[in-house]
């Protein structure tokens, strides 16, 4: 059986490429669960400053592998909210709770569950020929991997809708203006533009960005006052890091800052 995850690891960026070409990377159990331990592995690596996420061939992610969803000898098919518990749903707590930035560069065609993961990335940034697809009314489901939670947060709730109900294509120039994504770029610069991103933020201070992404998460649920108090917390954290001594450092010397991550 072949690796469904490729890894690759360049200074202190790490890409895990979805690696099913032929039924456009979408998931199967065994690739759902390398994920996680991919991302398990990751997040207590120090060595990686930045995990960069993409797809293998001219797809991003299908979603679930709807072969392996429905039997095809009519037995009744599984119970979906079981494969969301069992394969997505920790995918998605892991990518938002990994204490380093995502970059998710979407190269092609994202649907249903791939879709979803992507939105849960950090930053994504799309070539401008892929195209975002909530599919699940088309086979009878409802957005999931988080995709009720991002969709009117992100676009707000029309625009929601009509992706969830509808089901169409959404192109990645549009999906950019809809504000669900970072950035579009030419399919032949996807590959260099991401990993520029990739490596620019792995080159700054990580524990920071890991407190940012804390921050931002408890965001989209608190109010002002739990806010502020959360903040107060997370910037004694951030004070204490190496980091932060050698960005002030840096500034008063006038020179460029080498952040450790530490
Ligand atoms: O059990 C559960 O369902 C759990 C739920 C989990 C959450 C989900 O993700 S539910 C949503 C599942 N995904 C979808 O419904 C998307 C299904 N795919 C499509 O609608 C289309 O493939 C695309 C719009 C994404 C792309 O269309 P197109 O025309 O570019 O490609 P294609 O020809 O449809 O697909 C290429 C091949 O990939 C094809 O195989 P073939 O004919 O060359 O042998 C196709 O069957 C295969 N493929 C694409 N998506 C899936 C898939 N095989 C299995 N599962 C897929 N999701």
């Amino acid at each position: 059986m072949s690796e469904p995850i490729l890894t690759e690891t360049r200074g202190a960026v790490t890409t895990l490429t979805l690696h099913r070409p032929l039924v456009l990377n979408s998931f199967d159990r065994e690739m759902a669960r390398r994920l996680q331990r991919l991302l398990e592995r990751l997040a207590g690596d120090e060595s990686v400053r930045c995990v960069r996420l993409t797809g293998s061939g001219r797809g991003f992610c299908a979603g679930q592998d709807l072969a392996e969803a429905v039997p095809s000898d009519g037995s009744p098919p599984a119970d979906v909210g079981r494969i969301v518990r069992d394969s997505y749903n920790p995918i998605i707590r892991q990518l938002r709770m990994l204490p380093k930035p995502v970059v998710c560069a979407v190269n092609g065609v994202a649907a249903g569950a791939g879709a979803n993961i992507a939105l849960s990335c950090d930053l994504v940034i799309a070539s401008e020929t892929a195209s975002f697809i909530q599919a699940f009314s088309k086979i009878g489901l409802i957005p999931d991997s988080g995709g009720t939670f991002w969709l009117p947060r992100l676009a707000g709730l029309a625009r929601a809708t009509a992706l969830a109900f509808l089901g169409d294509a959404l192109p990645a120039p549009r999906a950019l203006e809809y504000g669900l994504i970072h950035a579009v770029c030419p399919a032949a610069e996807l590959e260099s533009q991401s990993l520029e991103l990739a490596e620019r933020l792995a080159a700054m201070p990580t524990r920071a960005l890991a407190l940012i992404k804390q921050a931002l998460n408890a965001s989209l649920a608190n109010d002002l006052e739990a806010k502020l108090q959360l903040e107060e917390k997370l910037q004694s954290e951030a004070s204490a890091t190496e980091d932060y001594r050698e960005g002030v450092a840096a500034f008063l010397a006038k020179r460029k800052p080498r952040f450790q991550g530490v």
